[in-house]
Parts: structure tokens; sequence; C-alpha cells
């Protein structure tokens, strides 16, 4: 898989895919992460990427031109009807559809090619939208001063699920565990600290006991904290 991400602050992203799950699918050819300046593609002398909203307001606006010319170099085309199959462009702004683990697992499974654009200022150009988003992600409801955070975080979590990326031991098990609940409480050594104790029924070595506790202790910690995953009413994972 090929990811391309176009920012104004390059820089911010030096290192954070260096690490972990996303460093070990670099190194295994199993992902191609690039990160673009937009400058780099904006035109006019000035290097302009930004602009004034036209009918007034506070804030600058993401202009067109260097986002289409970074598109049609990265992808070969401007209109999204002519993309290569597998081919997506998702836009970061707080206007997005809210991030899920199903729309990742629509990434994960079903691109070649994906190419984020970071969002900025008050928003961008409307005509981006129209013409080359496929996808217009949110990662959340808060406010980020700009997407790049967003992009970080939807790198990961789509890195992490391609095949072969996550250890043989872990991967199979793991994800079959994202049973729509929040995870149990975990312990290790040593079973007691501080005085605080690990609950026994850990330490008997009763398995069929244990994940009976621990199907429990999920279910409880999902009802207190996260109740709308249980009633579907906003939730999924
Ligand atoms: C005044 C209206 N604001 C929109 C809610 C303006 C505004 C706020 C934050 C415009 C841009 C931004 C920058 N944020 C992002 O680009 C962004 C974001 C976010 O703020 N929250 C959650 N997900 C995302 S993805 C990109």
């Amino acid at each position: 898989m090929k990811i391309d991400v176009l920012t104004i602050f390059p820089d911010f992203f030096d290192r954070v895919f260096d690490f972990g799950i996303i460093r070990r699918a670099k190194l295994a050819g199993i992902v191609d992460i690039s990160v673009h300046d937009l400058r780099g593609f904006a035109t006019d002398k000035h290097r302009m990427v930004d602009d004034r909203p036209f009918g007034g307001g506070d804030g600058m606006v993401l202009k067109p031109e260097p986002i289409f010319a970074a598109i049609e170099n990265l992808i070969g085309a401007s209109d999204r009807d002519r993309y290569p199959p597998k081919t997506r462009v998702a836009l970061l702004s707080p206007q997005g559809r809210p991030l899920k683990q199903r729309i990742v697992r629509e990434f994960a499974d079903d691109s070649d090619h994906i190419v984020l654009i970071c969002g900025r200022y008050e928003g961008v150009d409307e005509r981006v939208n129209e013409a080359l988003v496929t996808d217009e992600i949110s990662i959340g409801d808060y406010v980020l001063s700009g997407g790049e955070p967003a992009a970080v975080v939807l790198v990961d979590s789509i890195v992490r699920l391609l095949p072969d990326a996550l250890g043989s031991e872990t991967s199979a098990v793991y994800d079959s565990f994202s049973n729509g609940l929040l995870d149990c409480p975990h312990y290790t050594r040593p079973a007691e600290f501080r005085g605080m104790k690990v609950p026994d029924v850990l330490l008997n070595g009763n398995h069929a006991e244990i994940e009976k506790w621990r199907h429990e202790k999920a279910l409880e910690k999902t009802r207190t904290i996260r109740g709308d995953l249980l009633t579907g009413e906003n939730g999924e994972m």
C-alpha cells in the first residue's frame, strides 16, 4: 500500500512513522509512506497555499491550485471519477464522518493508494471536496489546530491492519477479540503491590473461570464508560 500525506507542516511527521508496527511494516515493504510539503506544489512566486475567504470572515482558506497540482502529480488525475481503482483521497477535517474501526477496515482492506490532505486554518476551498476528495474524515468531537494529528491517527490505525503488519502471534488473536466491548483489566507481577492485590481468580489457574471473569469485567467497564457501545445508539468500534 502507498500512503501520501499532504501538509503545510511536513516536519511535523519527521519521526512519527518510525516506531513500532509502522516502522516494521515500512521495513517489510508492506506500506510506503511519503510526506509532501503542500508549498512545493504552489505555482505562484510567493508559494502561497492559503488566501482570505470570499464573503469575508476570519482566518484563511487553503487554496485549490496547490492541492489540485499535488493530486494530479501523485495520482495522475484531478477528478475523483478518473482515479485508478482502489485509490482514495481523504480530507481530514472537523466536518468529516467520525472515524470508526469499520471505516479503518474499509481503508485497510480496499485501498492500494491513499492520499491524506491535512486541513488547516478555517478550512479548505470547497472545490477540493467536490472534485478530489473521496472521504472526508474527522477523528472525533474536539478541536485540533490542524489535520496533521488526525492523519497520524488514520495512518496508524490502517497500517496495523495490513496483512502481516502485526507479529504472527498477536494478529489473528488480537482482532478476533475486537468484540465491540472495552478490554478487561490486566495485571502482571507482583501479585501484591503497595497493598493492592491482583484478583484471586487470575491466580488460581482455572481458565474457564478466568475467561468468565474477563468477560464480566469487560461488560461492566463498557456499561459504565461506554454504554453507547452496548445500545448501538452511537457506538461501534
Ligand atoms: C470555527 C469553526 N471551526 C470548525 C469546528 C474551525 C476549525 C477548527 C479546527 C477549522 C479547522 C480546525 C482544524 N482541525 C482539523 O483540521 C481536524 C480535526 C479536528 O479539529 N477535530 C477532529 N478531527 C479533525 S480532522 C481535522
